[in-house]
């Protein structure tokens, strides 16, 4: 989603603007722009579509020099992604990047026509800027006159605001998107998250929600909600910038996807006892609260909402705990009859992901027991807004479709099955020291599965023509058919649709023929022998079989059936195993197809929007 970059400084700072919006490429945008106050006293901006090389290009064939600016990656909302549309937004001489939607634009712009404002973006972004240059008009001073503006906004924003009046200053609103403020000598930085600045700073201060901020080369003024001035911590981060490099992969999706053992058990570390899972791992209150859970309410986005139910069999099957999972865009604007003592469980990668962090802030207001974010971002609003965490440690994930993050999900909602049937009392004997063996065991399995790279690569030729795909699962797999599915769609561009395997028959398989292969995976458990039939069906109608079996699950290679041998795992794992060779699947089917594998067309990584 787009990114937010702004520096103040007695130096020249397009490069620090333009480094920080590299760094937050991975996000996903569609075209990027930087305004600077340059030396010679006025305003200018420069804005390009599609790639932050591209504006790098750009100013390099025209310079831009200058110690104020700011600079934004713009994944659209309102409006086409073309140049018109990219940020910064000027109005008078103010210029404005935003991330959000102004949910009262149509409103503002009208009122703002009426006033004379001319408009030369379809964006909801231009009515902030001329909103603003109306109260500076009124006002005089920038700060009180954004103070005054955010009052007008309806929806979310981070706000970062220059003018050349008051070249002074860089000033900026956070609420519902997140800003983060760089502290440095003599100079200092705004971006909307800090990988951004890592390259100029090691301190940070965060924006709380409604804050406004003042940032001068020598000084911060931040004030809250009411308008109160507040002081706000610096965090420092001592660890080196987290690499940011593919190493010896082709594309950071698969550097990601390879890294799954070693972030797994990271995942697991300190987490586990000889035979038992650390409920304590959720946080001082988890025991007491978890005592206390008869129900569970999941709500998610995208792979993580496919991480929720894989988890609700889970917690039924082995916790006991009737579980309801849901997307967070749904469950936001429904109305909910609340089960009592439901735990609220979000999970996110980002924490930042807009529908999940409404949906929480919905939750607060109607009575569940407490809530728990999974996720991947320690210092993030979902994990700030939550009463309990847990942190998957999957390190920075940049390839825009989720591969370790997904995983590591998987691995933090078992911990949790296991922590609440523990301190409830709901596991059957044995089962937590088994699974906990077998947590111990997974890295080292996932290195397996890993280990089928190459011949997921040669499956993968079967799909460079194809156009459509079915993805078949039973039980918890159904789940990871939806995942592997996801994936396919989200790099290879081909449509991908999963369904529970039993269901094929009312009416799917009416689409089955030879040009529509068919993905299922296969362990060795009680729902083989119906999988098997389902097969058959689709074999019967001339479709092609790709088959993720277990080596124990006796499948061999046929005629129009291509099988490929999976290391025997616990069932109750299998999920998290069979997740693997379906994310290689899709990454070669891609490759084959020269897609845009990291930043796929029309996608950005975190949703920071509704
Ligand atoms: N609504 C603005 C900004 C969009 C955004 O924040 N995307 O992540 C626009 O469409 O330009």
């Amino acid at each position: 989603m787009c990114g937010i970059v702004g520096a103040v400084a007695e130096r020249n700072i397009t490069a620090i603007l333009l480094e920080g919006l590299k760094r937050l490429e991975y996000r996903g945008y569609d075209s990027a722009g930087v305004a600077i106050f340059t030396n010679g006293g006025t305003l200018e901006r420069t804005r390009r579509p599609g790639k932050v090389s591209e504006l790098e290009q750009a100013l390099e064939n025209e310079p831009l020099a200058g110690r104020l600016g700011i600079a934004h990656t713009r994944w659209a909302t309102h409006g086409a992604p073309c140049e018109r549309n990219a940020h910064p937004h000027f109005a008078g001489d103010l210029a404005v990047v935003h991330n959000g939607i102004i949910e009262n634009h149509e409103t503002l712009r009208a009122q703002l026509k009426d006033l004379g404002y001319v408009f030369t973006s379809d964006t909801d972004t231009e009515v902030i800027a001329h909103l603003l240059e109306h109260k500076l008009k009124e006002l005089g001073d920038l700060t009180v006159a954004l103070k005054a503006t955010v009052k007008e906004l309806h929806g979310a924003y981070g706000l970062a605001v220059i003018s050349a009046q008051q070249p002074d200053r860089l000033v900026a609103a956070r609420s519902g998107s997140p800003l983060v403020i760089g502290l440095g000598m003599g100079e200092n930085f705004l971006a909307s998250d800090q990988l951004a600045l890592r390259q100029v700073t090691d301190r940070f201060v965060y924006l709380e929600e409604g804050d406004i901020a003042e940032i001068r080369r020598e000084s911060v003024q931040i004030w809250d909600v009411d308008g109160q001035a507040v002081e706000r911590e610096s965090v420092q981060y001592r660890d080196g910038a987290e690499a940011a490099d593919k190493g010896e992969f082709r594309h950071y999706m698969l550097k990601e996807i390879h890294e799954q053992p070693a972030v797994v058990q990271r995942t697991l570390e300190g987490r586990l006892s000889q035979n038992q899972v650390l409920v304590q791992a959720f946080g001082p209150q988890a025991a007491e609260l978890f005592a206390k859970v008869r129900n569970v309410q999941i709500v998610a986005c995208g792979t993580s909402y496919h991480a929720g139910m894989v988890a609700r069999y889970w917690l039924e099957e082995l916790a006991g705990i009737p579980c309801q999972v849901e997307v967070a865009s749904e469950f936001r604007y429904r109305k909910v009859v609340v089960q009592a003592d439901t735990l609220f469980v979000t999970i996110s990668q980002s924490g930042e992901t807009a529908d999940t962090l409404a949906a929480l802030r919905n939750a607060k207001e109607l009575g569940y027991l407490a809530s728990l974010a999974i996720c991947n971002v320690g210092i993030s609003s979902l994990v700030r807004e939550s009463d309990l965490t847990l942190l998957t440690q999957a390190g920075r994930e940049i390839g825009v479709a989720s591969t370790k993050a997904f995983t590591t999900q998987l691995v933090g909602l078992l911990l949790l099955t296991l922590s609440l049937g523990q301190v409830r009392g709901t596991l059957a004997s044995g089962v937590e020291a088994t699974l906990v063996e077998e947590l111990r065991r997974l890295p080292s399995r996932l290195g397996e599965a890993l280990a089928m790279d190459s011949t997921v690569e040669k499956i993968a030729e079967l799909f460079a023509e194809k156009n459509h795909t079915l993805f078949l699962g039973r039980g918890a797999q159904f789940p990871v058919a939806m995942e592997g599915a996801l994936k396919l769609k989200e790099i290879s561009y081909i449509h991908a649709e999963a369904y529970p395997a039993g269901e094929l028959k009312h009416g799917p398989l009416a689409l089955v023929d030879n040009d529509m292969p068919v993905v299922t995976v296969a362990p060795n458990n009680e729902l083989l022998e119906k999988l098997k039939s389902n097969l058959q069906e689709v074999r019967a109608r001339g479709g092609e079989l790709i088959v993720f079996a277990d080596e124990q699950a006796g499948m061999t290679n046929g005629e129009g059936t291509h099988v490929v041998q999976m290391p025997h795992i616990h069932d109750i794992l299998s999920p998290i195993l069979y997740t693997i060779p379906l994310q290689l699947l899709s990454y070669y089917v891609a490759v084959l197809k020269g897609t845009d594998v990291d930043q796929p067309r029309n996608l950005a990584k975190s949703v920071t929007v509704e």
